[in-house]
């Protein structure tokens, strides 16, 4: 999958809502997710505004915003439909199944009303999968599995990564992985890749940057998630937002040339 198009795959795979990613990758020409990691939803408004035109996905992590409330969804979806893009809430679930259906589809959140991605620890067990899945399919929804972390010392390794793999190839709900690289060919899962940072390796806390071509190019990842590379302070957002896209997509289009 690594060698083919993001327009090819689109055509070419099952779940809806992939074809509508792979779609929008290509019409925008980027494969760079916005970590959008800010407290207020002002900023957040603000954030996904400036950097709208260059990402194909808005990563969110909703229950950092303080003042949260529905018209702030309903804001983030009027931005999503204006700059063509999709949302991913990056909840990481890890409880059982019955409890992540209770906390996806409910809550204050209702993450699943709005958020085209999601995703989730296996370490439960298959259960949790089947759990978003009663939630999520209905609506349209994708999961990602955290196959891998981009953080010092982190433990999704070895079988942990391998039962990952085997778990999304067979539960049509997963539509991919959080991880640093191409897992399997057995289905076209779309990785995408925290810890991406042209700024710096890594932050005080174990988060570990590697650059676009390491994971696309070389690894085959297929986007780049970016946070503090864009809107870090004195950044200009925009810029550095089309820097990213450009560095992301001429990565992507360096794997291509690979034989
Ligand atoms: N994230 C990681 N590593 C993972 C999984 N998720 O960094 O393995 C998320 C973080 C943050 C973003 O929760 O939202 O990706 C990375 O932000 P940064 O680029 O500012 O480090």
């Amino acid at each position: 999958f690594s060698q083919k198009t993001y327009a090819a795959r689109g055509q070419e795979h099952e779940h809806p809502l992939a074809k509508q990613l792979f779609a929008n990758m290509e019409r925008k020409k980027s494969n760079l997710s916005v970590a959008a990691d800010v407290a207020t939803k002002a900023e957040l408004l603000l954030l996904a505004d400036k950097v709208g035109p260059y990402i194909c996905v808005l990563k969110t992590h909703i229950d950092i915003v303080e003042d949260f409330d529905m018209d702030l969804v309903a804001q983030l979806q009027a931005l999503a439909e204006k700059h063509d893009f999709l949302i991913f809430e990056d909840r990481k679930f890890a409880d059982i199944g019955n409890t992540v259906k209770l906390q996806y589809g409910g809550g204050i959140y209702r993450i699943a009303d709005w958020a085209h991605f999601t995703n989730c620890h296996v370490i439960p067990g298959e259960g949790i999968i089947q759990g978003l899945a009663e939630v999520g399919m209905p609506k349209g929804r994708g999961l990602l599995l955290l196959a891998e972390m981009s953080s010092k010392g982190m433990l999704a390794t070895g079988a942990y990564t391998d039962k990952n793999v085997e778990m999304a190839v067979k539960n049509e709900f997963v539509v991919g992985f959080i991880g640093s690289r191409r897992f399997t060919e057995d289905r076209d899962l779309i990785t995408m890749t925290p810890g991406i940072g042209l700024h710096a390796s890594g932050d005080a806390l174990g988060q570990q940057y590697r650059t676009p071509e390491t994971i696309v190019t070389k690894n085959g990842s297929d986007i780049i998630i970016v946070g503090r590379g864009i809107y870090g302070p004195g950044k200009d957002v925009a810029a550095e937002a089309q820097r990213y896209r450009d560095a992301g997509w001429a990565a992507y289009e360096k794997r291509l040339a690979k034989d």
